[in-house]
């Protein structure tokens, strides 16, 4: 019986030895960053993801939320994906110009008419090439998420037509294609990281910014801006990014249960970012906010420059004019 005893113990402990070390049972934490408050789409689609990875791999592994740029600005995350310090993040694509430059298509302002035509082009060719791209700079992509239709708050006026821009200095993403959109529609462009708008705004630093609806409300900007123009002059895609370190450190099944669970976290993404628009207006109202919905011709019209910039279009051609025309080209066809 004694010796029973003592052959159980030692066995258990055994089990239990081959249980910690053994890496297919021990379970796997990686954390996930975004730029944007806690209750924003982007974060209720990472928790979506999260949920599904927990259950499909039988809790191995867990995916943990940190919102509000709590782990750095959206390109210091990128940049932790690639040093193998952050394991993923949701981000949109203002830095992402910096890794991929063929992601600078997607910051051209007015290339989309509506969701359909951006997703068309997002998960068709162009948008899988792109995304693809990442792999060369120690990057995965998991899919194109959705910010949305960005539209621009102020603290001064009404911005019915280009020229109400004239004079506002207005913070934008970090990459020379929105810099020189509000150069050419009138406006004083000032690049600056999203974590510290609200300050910005706050403390008069800029008069405006320009964000989607789902970002405006949960980053409470009506508490520091009075107007908003319904202007949805540039459609900003998101991307769920997963750094080549961590992706290896998962098995075949786990990868295709990330990227399964991706596919889901998207569609419910999109799907809350289009609810975010139809909503979000007459609450930022009640918040307080004037809105407008300027017509939007002479402003598709103000930006034409943009399309034209040499610069612009070789860096989108990732260094080669001719590769950046036919992108272009490309997914304004597909976005017909
Ligand atoms: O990704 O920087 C921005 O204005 C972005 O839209 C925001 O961080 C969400």
């Amino acid at each position: 019986m004694h010796r029973f005893f003592r052959l159980s113990t030692v066995l258990i402990g055994l089990l239990a030895a081959v249980w910690i070390v053994n890496p297919a049972f021990a379970k796997m934490v990686f954390k996930c960053g975004t730029s944007t408050q806690p209750e924003h789409i982007y974060n209720q689609a990472v928790k979506k993801f999260a949920k599904i990875v927990s259950a499909k791999t039988g809790g191995e592994i867990e995916v943990q939320l940190f919102p509000a740029a709590q782990l750095g600005s959206e390109r210091d995350m990128v940049e932790g994906l690639q040093l193998g310090s952050l394991e993923m993040t949701l981000t949109s694509t203002g830095p992402l110009g910096n890794f991929v430059p063929q992601v600078k298509l997607f910051n051209l302002p007015f290339l989309f008419k509506d969701r359909k035509s951006c997703y068309a082009v997002l998960d068709g060719k162009i948008g899988t090439g792109i995304a693809t791209r990442f792999q060369k700079v120690g990057i995965r992509s998991l899919g194109w998420f959705e910010n949305g239709f960005r539209n621009i708050t102020n603290s001064k006026r009404p911005i019915n037509k280009p020229a109400d821009l004239k004079g506002l200095k207005i913070r934008v993403m970090e990459d020379d294609v929105f810099i020189l959109t509000m150069k050419a529609l009138g406006a004083s462009p000032l690049p600056m990281a999203f974590g510290e708008l609200y300050t910005a705004l706050e403390q008069k630093t800029v008069d405006a910014q320009e964000n989607p609806l789902a970002v405006i409300y949960s980053s409470r900007f009506f508490e520091v801006q009075k107007y908003l123009a319904m202007t949805g002059h540039f459609y900003s895609p998101a991307m769920l990014l997963i750094g080549e370190q961590a992706w290896k450190k998962l098995n075949p099944a786990q990868q295709k249960i990330f990227m399964q669970a991706a596919a889901v976290a998207r569609d419910y993404e999109r799907k809350l970012s289009l609810e975010a628009d139809q909503s979000l207006e007459a609450k930022l109202k009640t918040a307080g906010m004037t809105i407008t919905h300027p017509d939007k011709a002479p402003f598709v019209k103000a930006v034409q420059s943009v399309y034209q910039n040499p610069k612009v279009i070789k860096a989108i051609g990732g260094g080669s004019a001719a590769e950046g025309r036919k992108l272009i080209d490309a997914a304004k066809a597909a976005a017909m």
